[in-house]
């Protein structure tokens, strides 16, 4: 029976029955389902499946669409238990998935999972400039920034926005925090990130880490 629901969950997903995906994982929840194995063990696998099918022509960036807006309506369940009662006690963090990448799946779980960590999380979206990262830091003076990136080219956008904050005379009070498939540890120090993280768990306890080093 549970391992149906995952297997049901994962299909609703890929097929981007958003109505479904919120049945299913209330269903779940209820079943008594960790939040986080209804993520990790049919949400993500089922929009890695969509990536396969999309990279052997199966689906095109509709069928894409559609999975996102399915994982984003479960997501959006299970963010109250995954969040918590978030104190704020942790510290502050900026974060955007970098100019020209709309990609932001990814980016609203690390965000759950921060938010979950104790940070107060100022969520800037998708397709985010170099200014527009600046003109936050200056207005809510986090600790930290995240960037994320999906893409191979995307990610190139990284330093350039690493370049505006140090040129605003801001590097040196925030920390930079960077994730996304793309991505590699070596790539992200070589540029000047601070840290990479590969997954959300990873990022929530490298932020941490993160404003206790400072
Ligand atoms: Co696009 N897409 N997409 N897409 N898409 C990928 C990324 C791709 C790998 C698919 C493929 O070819 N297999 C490919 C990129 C190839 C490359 O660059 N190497 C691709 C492409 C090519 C494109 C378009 C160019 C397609 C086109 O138009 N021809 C286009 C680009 C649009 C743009 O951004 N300008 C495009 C569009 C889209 C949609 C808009 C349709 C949709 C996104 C919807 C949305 O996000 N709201 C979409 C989707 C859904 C995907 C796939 C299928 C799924 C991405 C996802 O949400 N994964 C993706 C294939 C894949 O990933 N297998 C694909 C689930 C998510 C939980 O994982 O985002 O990796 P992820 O996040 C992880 C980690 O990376 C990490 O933690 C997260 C949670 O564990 N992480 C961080 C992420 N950010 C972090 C930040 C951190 C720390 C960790 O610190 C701050």
């Amino acid at each position: 029976m549970n391992e149906k629901l995952l297997g049901n969950l994962f299909t609703a997903v890929l097929e981007g029955q958003a109505d479904r995906t919120e049945v299913l994982t209330r269903q779940g929840l209820d079943a008594g389902f960790e939040p986080l194995t209804l993520i990790d063990d049919a949400m993500i696998p089922a929009m890695t499946e969509a990536g396969r099918l999309f990279e052997t022509d199966e689906y095109f960036v509709p069928e894409l669409l559609i999975a996102g807006r399915a994982i984003q309506a479960g997501l959006e369940i299970v963010r109250p238990l995954l969040a918590g009662g978030a104190l704020h006690h942790a510290g502050r963090i900026v974060i955007g998935t970098v100019q020209g990448d709309l990609h932001d799946i990814g980016k609203n779980l690390v965000a759950i999972m921060l938010e979950g960590a104790g940070f107060e999380v100022i969520d800037l979206g998708p397709d985010v400039g170099p200014g527009e990262f600046v003109a936050a830091i200056e207005e809510h003076r986090p600790q930290l920034v995240g960037m994320s990136s999906l893409l191979t080219t995307t990610m190139l956008a990284m330093p350039t926005i690493i370049e505006a904050i140090d040129s605003a005379g801001l590097r040196g009070e925030v920390k930079v925090l960077v994730g996304g498939a793309p991505l590699t540890e070596e790539w992200a120090k070589e540029f000047g990130a601070d840290a990479f993280a590969d997954n959300a768990n990873a990022a929530a306890r490298t932020a941490l880490e993160l404003v206790a080093a400072r």
